[in-house]
């Protein structure tokens, strides 16, 4: 520091140096990776305790030696752990590719390096890990029911299968029907990633199953009983739609029987009536004539066909399911006249 004030005597206006010594207090700072973004690979299905990755960091501050340790930060399938002095990390298990915290192939991790300061100061890092793909996965049919059209001709019904191992582990897949199928059933195509289930018209409506087989281009295969539900579809275009509404009707009419039953019990023997009040009654026979009458509108599916026509969502009632209940008091013995029609294609 030089003091160029003028002063008095001899030396009056030249300049003095004067040394002046400055403490500077040493702040703390958080410790430093070497690297701060690591890419590092692994197989699937590696056991527990192998070695992934190495991590490295320093702490700035000139006084502090090993006052900090490696943490991990964010490991989402809990797959690794790190040395807190050394940072190596290891695998503590199993680790597989097709998890869902793998995205696009690559599993990440943050480690942090946490200082002992107050409040402690961490530097972080970030590891990708490039999952090295196994074969460990079979294919497998989308669906296992099927829907098939009754038809005088062959009718073709696609089933899409899947594999979540990656290339060249997966498809395009090899499709094949087991057992007797001759004349009933045939694959066209039976290669690809969407096979074709062609019904010969010797298959008639009703319920079939179907062996079948996948395998994926390295010849892993996997075997499925898939349920083929065949149907006229010139009334509705999805099986599984009036399996359920005749499902439901039949339902009602067991619901319609019972009540009867116990009600006409009840009638024979008189102490019942001394039991069972005729607004109890009333309530049982109001509940089966709502399990009967009550028909849920099943939606029909009106896109992706190639008709070109077009299907009006609607639902119109059938013949014969009209419900008349007569007059309260007479409920015991003349309780309903409702039934229904539905019949089954099956
Ligand atoms: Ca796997
Ligand atoms: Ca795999
Ligand atoms: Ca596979």
């Amino acid at each position: 520091m030089v003091d160029t004030s003028k002063g008095e005597g001899p030396d009056a206006g030249q300049p003095h140096s004067v040394k002046v010594v400055i403490n500077v207090e040493d702040a703390n700072e958080a410790p430093v990776f070497s690297v701060t973004y690591k890419i590092a690979a692994l197989e699937e299905n590696s056991p527990s305790g192998t070695w992934v990755e190495k991590v490295t960091a320093v702490d700035a501050d000139c006084n502090r030696t090993s006052s900090f340790v490696y943490k991990v930060a964010h490991d989402p399938a809990g797959w690794v752990m790190v040395d807190p002095n050394t940072g190596d990390i290891t695998t503590v298990t199993s680790t597989d590719r097709e998890s869902p915290h793998v995205v696009n192939g690559v599993y990440t991790v943050l480690i942090h390096a946490v200082d002992d300061g107050v409040p402690p100061l961490t530097g972080t890092a970030t590891l990708q890990i490039h999952m090295t793909d196994k074969n460990d996965n079979v294919p497998q049919p989308a669906e296992h029911n099927l829907d098939v059209c009754v038809s005088d001709g062959p009718t073709t019904t696609n089933i899409t299968a899947f594999d979540l191992d990656g290339n060249p582990y997966g498809g395009p897949f090899t499709f094949e029907l087991l057992g007797d199928v001759k004349g009933k059933w045939k694959l066209s195509p039976s290669h690809g990633y969407t096979a074709g289930l062609v019904k010969e018209p010797s298959v008639y409506a009703g319920p079939h199953t179907i062996d079948l087989k996948i395998s994926d281009m390295q010849g892993e295969f996997g075997i499925y009983n898939l349920r083929v539900a065949v149907c006229d579809c010139s009334v509705t275009e999805n099986c599984r739609a009036r399996r359920n509404t005749t499902t439901r009707a039949a339902y009602g009419g067991i619901g319609v029987v019972f009540a009867l039953v116990f009600l006409l019990l009840c009638k024979k023997l008189h102490q019942c009536l001394e039991l069972v009040s005729v607004r109890t009654q009333t309530f049982l026979l109001l509940m089966a004539v709502t399990c009967s009458c009550k028909k849920d509108f099943v939606a029909l599916e009106t896109t992706g066909h190639s008709s070109g026509q077009t299907l009006l969502e609607s639902n119109t009632e059938n013949p014969g399911t009209d419900c008349e209940v007569t007059a309260r008091k007479t409920v015991a013995t003349n309780p309903v006249t409702c039934l229904h029609t539905s019949i089954s294609n099956f």
